[in-house]
């Protein structure tokens, strides 16, 4: 198992830095049947890639410690009379997902960066909701992608870490709900979900047929994808060497003459084009733009490098990436759609690399930490038909949220989620304003670390050898002073919690969680048990 590397480009002037569930009953299996199995029909077509049948046992569990989850529809537990779907308020809004690769809590400028400019992001920050507690579904780069397209935990379909697993078929994303729902899905940028190929060297697993998962298998209609990292800036010569390429389609890879220059802008440059198709056609629309900066190899050029004076590459690519959020936000504009646009921002995870590498998080913890420093990250929605005012949010938010908000303001209810758990919560009603505690907490697992976090608290392992740690989120978010001792009870209610939340992965896992015709690939043994 391997994080992707740190590696340095030759010659480039590279720097390196370095369920709760229960049956939902208040789903309407009928009404929405129709829907899903135009979801489902696409990817039940494609030869099975895995292996064991797995009989459609849907087992049923409670968490002792949230009882009040068990009212709840699977996702949207805890919000009493919620299920997704029950939003009368529907509307075919546009959808874009934008991620950054390792960026900190701290690398933007509307944090308190002394150096590093984002103006574009800045400028959401005012406009929009700006999320001071958002957590990205892991402290590495491919199970957090996972639970953004599934708003389930990457530990419940066997993506345990970066390079580790694939989109499984019988895993729904938003993409496929979406086309099921007359909307276009374009993927650009980083995947990271499985590999693009199946015949040629190309990333980390080209050729592994085994783990093939690209984004024309999962729901979107275009794409512009890498399998994983790739230079931030692109020079002569490199795309060739590099060893990773776009893919646009089943072995199609983009030719060399259209790789040059700054990554995001490439990104951005096949994004636009699908927004402006979608917009002319009045379809709706799903983007996904998922970056590559500052991930290593981190390379950049002028002007940008010339705004800076110490990690010039590393700022240069934030603020290039930065650019390309502004472009992104004035096409939006000039095509008059950005009133219905709900346009997020996030990072993937932590920052890369020791306290002296150029990234910044202000928390403990970096990247692959289940610490804050790990996992908490830049946090943005902007969506001016619905949110009229700037507010900033400290309700704990995750995105494994991004699947349940949108099928909820969707109006969509999804059968499936009456017989698999799901992560994420609905934050439409936050949203609205009418939200102010996450109805349940945010769980997490990488390698042998496990946390919990909630409104207020949050408890830490970081290995079997160890002992949880309690902290006080609110009064300190640092992670400085445990309170095991001091809140016995506390920590005794989360940590039941926890390892019922582990149970019911496991479960899932053993593809528990899908039909009679679904299949799953069984026995994986997570990485670090
Ligand atoms: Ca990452």
């Amino acid at each position: 198992m391997s994080d992707d590397d740190l590696s340095v480009l030759p010659d480039s002037g590279i720097s390196s830095p370095m369920n709760y569930h229960l049956p939902v009953g208040l789903t309407n299996r009928a009404s929405a049947a129709t829907a899903s199995a135009i979801a489902l029909e696409r990817r039940r077509k494609l030869p099975d890639r895995s292996g064991a049948f797995v009989p459609p046992e849907k087992r049923l569990f409670i968490s002792s410690t949230l009882l009040c989850v068990g009212a709840m529809a699977a996702g949207s537990a805890l919000q009493p009379g919620v299920a997704w779907g029950a939003n009368t308020n529907a509307s075919k809004m546009n959808i874009i997902l934008c991620m950054t690769d390792d960026q900190g809590w701290g690398d933007v400028g509307y944090n308190g960066h002394s150096v590093l400019k984002t103006p574009h992001l800045d400028q959401m920050a005012r406009e929009g909701l700006r999320f001071d507690r958002w957590y990205a579904g892991a402290p590495v780069c491919s199970p957090t992608r996972g639970s953004c397209l599934t708003g389930r935990h990457p530990y419940r379909y066997g993506i345990f870490f970066a390079n580790v697993g694939f989109m499984k078929k019988p895993e729904i994303t938003l993409a496929e709900v979406l086309k099921s729902q007359g909307y276009t899905t374009g993927h650009f940028g980083k995947w990271h979900l499985g590999s693009m190929t199946k015949t040629g060297k190309d990333g980390h697993r080209g050729e592994n047929s085994e783990v093939y998962s690209p984004p024309w298998d999962n729901g979107f209609d275009v794409c512009f994808s890498t399998e994983s990292k790739v230079p931030t800036w692109w020079y002569p010569g490199v795309y060739d060497t590099f060893g990773a390429r776009y893919w646009t389609g089943p072995e199609q890879a983009v030719p060399t003459e259209e790789i040059n220059g700054d990554d995001s802008k490439l990104i951005m440059d096949r994004a636009l084009p699908f927004i402006r198709q979608a917009a002319g056609s009045k379809t709706p629309f799903l983007s996904v733009i998922w970056f590559h900066a500052p991930h290593a190899p981190v390379s950049c050029g002028p002007p940008y490098t010339d705004m800076y004076t110490t990690n010039q590459s590393y700022y240069g690519c934030l603020t290039a990436m930065d650019e390309q959020m502004g472009r992104l936000r004035k096409e939006l504009k000039t095509l008059g759609i950005e009133e219905n646009t709900m346009l997020w921002f996030s990072s993937d995870n932590g920052p890369e690399g020791n306290e002296s590498a150029p990234g910044e998080t202000k928390f403990r913890g970096r990247k692959r930490s289940l610490y804050e420093g790990g996992v908490r990250v830049p946090g943005l929605l902007v969506w001016p038909a619905r949110i009229k005012e700037h507010r900033i949010v400290t309700v704990p938010c995750s995105t494994s949220d991004y699947f349940p908000t949108v099928l909820e303001a969707l109006g969509y209810r999804l059968p499936e989620a009456s017989t698999r758990p799901y992560d994420g919560v609905s934050l439409l009603p936050l949203i609205d304003g009418k939200m102010s505690q996450r109805p349940k907490p945010v769980a997490f697992e990488s390698a042998k670390q496990l946390a919990l976090v909630d409104n207020q608290y949050k408890i830490y392992r970081k290995d079997e050898q160890s002992s949880y740690e309690l902290y006080d989120l609110v009064a300190d978010p640092q992670e400085k002073t445990n309170l095991a001792e001091k809140h016995p009870k506390v920590l005794a209610d989360m940590i039941a919690t926890l390892e019922d939340w582990r149970r019911s992965c496991a479960k899932s896992n053993l593809g528990q969680d899908y039909g009679p015709t679904e299949h799953s690939k069984t026995g994986t043994t997570a990485a670090g048990d």
